[in-house]
């Protein structure tokens, strides 16, 4: 099932994990395979993953890829279509406000050098994975935020844009009647996009980049654009990024430690599994009421994946083709 199908079904309120547990008893009978929790335990390389289901985003990396581009421009380019979806409410140009109506924006960028580039909390500049990437190559500093990011894309050519899209002005009108001011923090809010790629050269490079949680607080930034939480490229061992509830993420460091228990041996799903697994215990019972998912890829070009609750999907391009998995998840009754 789509997510955005799904979101329209339940949040995660108590209701709505009723109402995928339902959906999760059905299914019990089923292999995994019909599930949709496919494990690619098959390295490959080339090849590209992004969260959720992105088929665009993934088709366009790998076409870069195919023509023996870097991974880098696969992870910009696969995350430039995403940002110039207006039907993503989650990622650039139509992505959803903060509490008061303003389009802000994180992203990130990584490397097969470990280099790093990101802005924070930027206005008005559709592609923002690219200006981390001018971030990254154009200054001596790692991070820009905010005004300072804006003028900065504006001296490297940018356009200025207006973010907010119609749909999401009425979505954020219509949260403003019942939200009591409170910043939301459920599932319905996450359709962040984490990429990574392993090109032709055996190089592997990393990009995240999101509208951030909706009707956030004024200034609050999310784990996406942040080095280790939100995404996290050692080219010697693999990539990790992560999608869900960035104050989680942040607390955990969660890519950062994906790719260091890589290191120590554990496949990529093992390692996201233990990622989410420190999440839930620092959380005590609050990671019922939140989503967390990680995807990982190591220098071999396996993949894997994990999260907390059902519904958090990925996409996959390689020489199987462009395929959207479901990810297997702690959340089980
Ligand atoms: C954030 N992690 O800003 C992001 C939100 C997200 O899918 O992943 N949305 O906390």
């Amino acid at each position: 099932m789509k997510r955005r199908i799904f979101l329209k079904k339940a949040s995660i309120t108590s209701l709505g994990i009723v109402a995928s547990s339902s959906i999760l008893i059905a299914c019990k009978n089923l292999s995994e395979e019909k599930k949709g929790i496919v494990f690619i335990n098959k390295p490959t390389k080339p090849i590209v993953i992004a969260t959720w289901d992105v088929p665009n985003a993934t088709a366009k990396a790998w076409e870069i890829l195919q023509q023996n581009g870097t991974s880098l421009d696969a992870v910009e380019q696969g995350c430039r279509v995403e940002e110039a979806d207006l039907k993503n409410s989650s990622v650039g140009k139509g992505g959803l406000p903060n509490r008061e109506g303003v389009v802000t924006l994180d992203a990130c960028i990584m490397n097969k050098n470990g280099e790093y580039g990101a802005v924070v909390s930027v206005e008005n500049i559709t592609h923002v994975v690219s200006l981390a990437r001018k971030v990254m190559e154009e200054t001596p500093h790692v991070i820009l935020s905010e005004k300072g990011a804006e003028n900065f894309a504006y001296s490297q050519g940018f356009e200025k844009e207006n973010l907010l899209t119609e749909s999401s002005k009425k979505a954020w009108l219509t949260w403003k009647e019942t939200s009591q001011y409170k910043p939301i923090i459920n599932i319905e809010n996450h359709d962040t996009i984490g990429m990574l790629a392993i090109d032709k050269n055996g190089d592997i490079s990393g990009a995240c980049t999101t509208s951030g949680l909706a009707y956030k607080m004024q200034g609050r930034v999310g784990d996406s654009a942040i080095i280790g939480s939100g995404l996290f490229i050692d080219n010697e061992v693999g990539g990790a990024t992560a999608t869900g509830m960035g104050e989680e993420v942040l607390k955990t460091v969660g890519s950062f430690l994906i790719v260091e228990l890589m290191r120590q041996g554990k496949s990529p799903k093992e390692a996201c599994e233990e990622a989410v697994r420190r999440v839930i215990k620092k959380s005590g019972d609050r990671y019922k009421d939140f989503q967390v998912g990680f995807i990982a890829i190591n220098k071999q070009g396996e993949i894997g994946s994990y999260c907390i609750h059902e519904w958090f999907n990925y996409t996959v391009f390689s020489d199987q083709g462009n395929k959207n998995y479901q990810s297997d998840y702690y959340n089980k009754v």
